[in-house]
């Protein structure tokens, strides 16, 4: 495998070589180098052609289609029979117009997964839709795919499995043949490909070898036929996060040493065995920093090596009936968005179409849903004809390019400063909650730390504060409102230069206080939202709410089991999403001879009976608490019931005066007046048992018919001798009582 990754180096040095990497994103480090040379040759690392056009179009799609499609699994093991791939209503041009709707601006298609079906005619194989019934064979997904691309406008790429659990020859030097054969049909019969994507997995093959996979020559093959094209994750141009949830790195670097080119690690890192139909999640592997400062310090060579983040709109890659209610809401892919594409990486979302050949409805709602609400976001740049002035900018390069959009016009710090204000007098106050900022990484990418500010009286907060740009970062706080903003670069490898800045105001936030629990004679729930003036409508009836339902005014009283919808909408009339809360009404009620502490009264009204046993917090609010007091609590269940065991979960912390009860009685009743005992146990070493912080149960089992349960817990009263709070009232806390 070393020798493997080895060759690879080589092969891509090769061609790093033979093409020079196009001027500056590769980048060697000579060892006299000092930290501060290091940085600055760091800064000087740049895209190449075709990684810039690729990072601009910071979002595209994934389609994994295919016999998998059909067998409802996610790896296939290349037995497959043909005749199963069948889509009854194939339809590219709804999946690209779809996406071209969306905002997405190119789709890679997995012309063959693992399982060796080429969604394509290959002269090469007959484990392809010329086997299958669609079309009676004569039809050709990877065609009908481009064509609504070009039809769409909308850049292309393919996906080619390395691995092929159907072909004879993997495993033999002839597969490296039969491969870039394959490559080349895809490569020259349908007309321009923007992205090749080459995943990790390496397996076995049906002789049960493993391929040496022949990348230098892959790898030319596709430099020669499609020179735009960007080769990724098994390739030179294009990095893998190192996650599939969505969630890119915070401090971002698109230059990074040579090695994280390891592809050996990428294989060993990517997805493992899906052979059961089973999707299996990754692990991540994401080590937080790949570029600081230290992680340079020791490199041979830098490269632009950018990031990927790629994730799946549902649980699987694959489409599967199972998943339909699974697609991921907006808000979801709202904050992947602002955690992909907003962390300096391109997202590359999988939308995989369905038995049909078409995108679920479900999954083409959530994709214009997010659509919507990031328009809603990002339409209006709350600084656009802002008043702008920087404490220094390099000539031609003056503060106010930087709201003008593109890269083209930007602002530039004074040759060899690394740190600058930029100020911007919004002409009136303005609430935003969102700030987005680019550099001009057609310069590289150098700043290293900044943060926001904003005039409120007579100085400047700060609002938030961060390290990486790159092509975007998206930066999310709680509203803020004021007329003058500042936005500091405190940090850089060299002259930093942006080429973007914008605040903006996302929909408003809403939350229902509390989100739901139990109660027993009537409850109050407030419905808050972010910024004063927005407006908020809520049903009771379990339908969404919108601006007619009932308006809130005043907190809500609740007297039975209800699930309340809200929604808010701000001055722009802008929505928020919509939250909800399901509120029970108990057939139960708790009572209590000594009431609980006012400090630790519990989040509701049945907290020691919700069916929650508290984490170990006292003060989660799911624990009650009694100072110096007994806890004697009767639970009455309204008619006779039959159970057979009842447990009280007590809380210990010595060290914040919380003791274990020094006794617990657990008694039965049929009339509330009469209680027998269902059993009952002395706690001799309450005090000196244990440390820190510890949950102890008591049970009593035993058939019983009874209305009544009465849990005393007895509280030693006062902190023991030799404990630092001798002498002053100890505590007691419960949670949960739990009645089979
Ligand atoms: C992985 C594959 O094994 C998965 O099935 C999927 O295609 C993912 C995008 O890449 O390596």
């Amino acid at each position: 495998m070393k020798k493997f990754f080895t060759l690879l180096l080589l092969a891509v040095l090769f061609l790093g070589c033979q093409e020079k990497y196009e001027s500056g994103s590769f980048i060697s480090i000579d060892p006299d180098d000092s930290p501060k040379e290091i940085a600055i040759k760091a800064a000087h690392v740049t895209p190449s052609e075709r990684q810039l056009a690729w990072q601009d179009m910071e979002y595209t799609a994934f389609c994994h289609f295919g016999i998998n499609t059909f067998t409802d699994r996610e790896w296939g093991d290349g037995q497959e029979d043909p005749q199963w791939f069948n889509p009854t209503d194939f339809d590219a041009r709804q999946w690209v117009s779809t996406f071209a709707e969306a905002g997405i601006k190119m789709l890679i298609i997995t012309a063959k997964h693992h399982d060796g079906f080429c969604l394509w005619p290959s002269k090469y194989t007959d484990h392809s839709v010329k086997s299958s019934p669609w079309m009676s064979g004569n039809g050709d997904v990877v065609k009908a795919v481009k064509e609504a691309c070009e039809e769409f406008d909308m850049k292309f790429g393919v996906y080619l499995s390395p691995w092929d659990r159907h072909e004879q020859s993997y495993g033999t030097e002839e597969y490296n043949t039969h491969f870039v054969n394959q490559l080349t049909e895809l490569l020259t019969e349908y007309g321009v490909v923007d992205e090749v994507w080459f995943d990790g997995a390496c397996g076995e093959g049906p002789n049960g070898k493993r391929q040496v996979y022949d990348w230098m020559r892959y790898y030319n093959t596709i430099r020669e036929l499609q020179p735009q094209a960007v080769i990724a994750i098994m390739g030179p141009d294009v990095r893998w996060v190192g996650t599939e949830s969505g969630y890119g790195r915070v401090m971002e670097w698109s230059v990074v040493p040579y090695n994280a080119m390891d592809t050996e690690d990428i294989a060993e890192n990517s997805q493992q065995d899906a052979s059961n139909g089973v999707f299996v999640p990754l692990g991540d592997k994401m080590a937080k920093d790949l570029g600081s400062r230290n992680k340079i310090r020791n490199a041979k060579s830098l490269i632009w090596y950018p990031s990927e983040v790629d994730v799946s709109i549902r649980p699987g890659w694959f489409y599967h009936e199972s998943q339909d209610d699974q697609v991921k809401s907006p808000e979801k892919l709202l904050d992947i968005w602002f955690s992909s594409v907003g962390r300096n990486s391109l997202l590359l979302l999988n939308i995989p179409p369905d038995k049909r050949g078409r995108i679920h409805e479900n999954d083409v709602k959530a994709l214009l849903d997010l659509k919507n609400i990031r328009e809603a976001i990002f339409s209006e740049n709350l600084a656009e004809g802002a008043g702008v002035k920087a404490t220094n900018s390099a000539f031609g390069h003056q503060a106010n390019n930087i709201l003008i959009p593109g890269r083209e016009d930007f602002w530039m710090a004074k040759k060899g400063e690394t740190e600058a204000d930029i100020e911007f007098d919004l002409g009136e106050e303005k609430t935003f909650d969102c700030l987005s900022l680019s550099e001009n990484i057609e310069l590289g990418q150098r700043v290293e730390q900044f943060s926001l500010e904003v005039w409120i009286g007579d100085r400047w907060r700060e609002i938030t504060r961060s390290t990486t740009i790159g092509n975007k970062r998206l930066l999310r706080f709680s509203p803020q409102t004021g007329q003058k903003v500042r936005l500091r670069i405190l940090q850089a490898r060299h002259t930093p230069a942006l080429a973007h800045f914008g605040i903006h105001k996302r929909p408003p936030q809403m939350e229902l206080k509390p989100m739901g629990g139990a109660f027993m004679e009537e409850m109050e729930i407030d419905l808050l939202t972010d910024v004063k003036g927005n407006k908020i409508y809520y049903t009771l009836n379990g339908q969404d709410p919108d601006e007619y339902s009932l308006k809130y005014t005043a907190p809500i009283k609740l007297t039975k089991t209800t699930q309340i919808k809200a929604i808010a909408y701000d001055s722009r009339g802008v929505a928020s999403f919509i939250r909800e809360g399901n509120y029970t009404k108990a057939t139960f009620s708790i009572s209590y001879k000594n009431a609980p502490s006012p400090k630790y009264p519990g989040n509701s009204q049945i907290v020691l009976m919700d069916g929650r046993k508290g984490i170990l917090d006292c003060g989660s609010g799911e624990w009650l608490g009694w100072e110096g007091d007994d806890m004697i609590t009767t639970i009455d269940f309204g008619e006779v019931k039959e159970f057979r065991r009842v447990t009280a979960d007590f809380f210990g912390n010595t060290g914040n005066w919380i003791f274990l009860p020094l006794e617990v009685k657990i008694e039965v009743s049929t009339n509330g007046t009469l209680y027998r005992s269902m059993g009952s146990f002395k706690n001799a070493k309450a005090w000196d048992s244990y440390n820190g912080a510890k949950r102890l149960g008591f049970s009593a089992t035993g058939f019983v018919n009874a209305r009544y349960v009465r849990v005393t817990a007895t509280n030693r009263g006062v902190c023991p001798k030799g404990h630092t709070g001798e002498g002053s009232k100890s505590w007691i806390f419960c949670d949960e009582i739990i009645v089979d």
